[in-house]
């Protein structure tokens, strides 16, 4: 066994990359701003030196460990690095943190805490707000940018994008796009990836809790939401329960005191798209047309990402809308004789389904069929605001008419879900033996490429699960050289919906703790398989009776 010392104490090393992550699994919260284990190192920000024996300073998140290494990462000199690197940046920005969109997340905010940071010793240069409101998922403001490049590597890096990069040398050195243009002008998919990854607010979640509000209150409104899958196992850790905690009960239960009028799970929508996804594909199979694979549609980001580099690609492209945009077509649909103003609100992991929304093939009339998205960091923000102390709540149930979900509809916000819940509903054998072996064909787990193949008759079924849109453009090349698939899912995020851009940061193994929230809610599901669910006869029968092609599809090819 190897070991190195680190302030005295040996550790013991493993497969760790670097000393960071040695250092924090010895249980030392080193400080950084630009080291994100998923991305490649840029080792800019220079928080994480230590010392070693010799008295030098080395970055932790670029040093290998070797056995038999000492090394200090809290002496009187590191303080003071850190301390001046803190100042310097602070020089150079925007201190009004009361009144920023990150209060309360931000990297600089808390190390300025940490380091105890009481005064600055440089004048303060800091730029006037440079804001760019033109994307409907994210807000950026330059001027709150500390260049630790985050925010361009998961975009190049993990979704293959690039629509932002440095710009300019030195000091006049910035982030920017292609000439500058407006985000929304970009290659832009909307994933909000990089609102993850900011350390400070120089990228955020788009807000749009003020405009909500003043519908909930209105009188003569009437406020249906939904609420996706993967937002129930990731608000909990904000609110005082733990990370990977199922807390829909709660959720409902917070948002009916906010004054939402019905409250409903996309669970059901994703019960909706499993049906009409899977007689999809078998429609594709058996008339065995240039067509494909089969691609999932129900994330926006990749259905953004697939417009923009892709075209030739979208008659692959499942004509089922999501989960999202199936319920909200229905649920519009069953209220449409209110005597009351309609609003519908999706409470989503997602920043790209806020553009999703927004697009013209899902409104009627004008007016789009989901009239708000909020993020799950939105939520967080509401019901912070609201005064409930969440912890605190008895959980609730859905409201009926639409209360009925399955255990298929629940996974769909984990990577693989989705393939999942489609492969239970195609299957003959629907024993919970069957459903059982279906989790150990290769579709769980957070890795970004899975493949799984699963007997349909004497039918081999080929199934491809990406997440992070780089190993989706990876897996389309392998495609085009002659590797054959039925059906792939993609998701943009890695890991799907649970790491969504507009869910509370948390590092990899929490992200672990969400997908498995999402297994123990369809275990505690009584029925696993969508088409089991008893409300979808009743729609089939009743409101999609002749009208299903207008209200659960859509062509992007067209
Ligand atoms: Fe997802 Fe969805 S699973 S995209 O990740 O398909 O956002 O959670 O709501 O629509 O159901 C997000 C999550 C959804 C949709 C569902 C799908
Ligand atoms: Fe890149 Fe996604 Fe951020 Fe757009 S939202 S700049 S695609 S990471």
């Amino acid at each position: 066994r190897d070991y190195m010392m680190i302030d005295g104490i040996p550790v013991e090393i493993n497969d760790e990359k670097n000393l960071l992550e040695l250092i924090r699994k010895a249980g030392i919260k080193l400080p950084t701003f630009c080291y994100h284990s998923e991305l490649s190192i840029y080792g800019a920000c220079r928080m994480c030196m230590v010392e070693n024996e010799w008295g030098g300073l080395d970055a932790a998140c670029s040093t290998p460990p070797k056995a038999g290494m000492s090394i200090k990462t809290n002496t009187e000199r590191l303080q003071k690095y850190r301390k001046m690197i803190l100042e310097l940046l602070l020089a150079n920005h925007c201190r009004d943190c009361t009144t920023c969109n990150n209060n309360g997340k931000c990297k600089l905010q808390d190390l300025a805490m940490r380091y105890n940071i009481s005064r600055v010793r440089f004048p303060n240069t800091a730029s006037e707000p440079d804001v760019d409101d033109s994307s409907l998922c994210i807000t950026r403001d330059r001027s709150k940018c500390i260049l630790c490049g985050d925010c361009v590597r998961v975009c190049s890096e993990v979704q293959n994008v690039g629509a932002i990069d440095f710009a300019y040398r030195g000091s006049k050195m910035t982030i920017s796009t292609v000439f500058d243009k407006p985000i929304a002008e970009s290659d832009c998919v909307g994933c909000g990836q990089c609102a993850l990854a900011c350390p400070t607010g120089a990228i955020v979640v788009k807000d749009d809790t003020r405009k909500l509000w003043k519908d909930i209150y209105d009188k003569n409104t009437r406020v249906s939401v939904q609420i996706a899958p993967a937002v129930r196992v990731a608000l909990g850790k904000e609110l005082g329960l733990n990370d990977g905690e199922n807390a829909i009960g709660k959720i409902v239960a917070a948002l009916r005191r906010m004054g939402f009028d019905d409250i409903f799970d996309t669970s059901t929508g994703a019960d909706l798209t499993v049906l009409e996804e899977s007689a999809e594909l078998l429609k594709r199979i058996k008339e065995g047309k240039n067509d494909m694979p089969l691609f999932t549609s129900c994330c926006p980001a990749w259905v953004n990402y697939c417009e923009k580099f892709y075209p030739e690609l979208l008659p692959h492209v499942s004509t089922c809308r999501s989960p999202m945009e199936m319920f909200a077509a229905v649920i519009k649909e069953e209220y449409s004789t209110s005597s009351k103003r309609l609003v519908h609100v999706a409470v989503m992991p997602c920043t790209a389904k806020k553009f999703e929304a927004a697009r013209e093939e899902f409104k009627v009339n004008g007016v789009p069929n989901v009239d708000y998205v909020i993020s799950t960091q939105e939520l967080i923000q509401m019901i912070k605001e609201s005064g409930i102390i969440f912890s605190d709540l008895e959980p609730e149930a859905i409201d009926m008419p639409f209360g009925t979900y399955t255990g298929a509809g629940v996974i769909f916000g984990v990577t693989g879900g989705v393939t999942e819940a489609v492969l239970r509903r195609v299957v003959s054998d629907k024993s919970a033996t069957s459903f059982r072996s279906l989790a150990y064909t290769g579709v769980r787990g957070m890795k970004g490429v899975k493949e799984a193949s699963v007997m349909y008759g004497d039918r081999k079924l080929r199934i491809a699960v990406v997440s992070g849109l780089k190993n989706a453009s990876d897996l389309i090349e392998k495609i085009k050289s002659g590797e054959h698939y039925d059906l792939v899912e993609v998701m943009a995020c890695p890991g799907g919906c649970i790491n969504g851009g507009g869910q509370p940061f948390v590092q990899s193994e929490e992200k672990e703790k969400r997908g498995k929230g999402l297994y123990s809610a369809d275990k505690l599901c009584n029925i696993k398989s969508s088409e089991e669910n008893p409300l979808m006869m009743t729609l089939y029968k009743g409101a999609l009776k002749g009208r299903v092609h207008e209200l659960l599809h859509v062509d992007y090819a067209a």
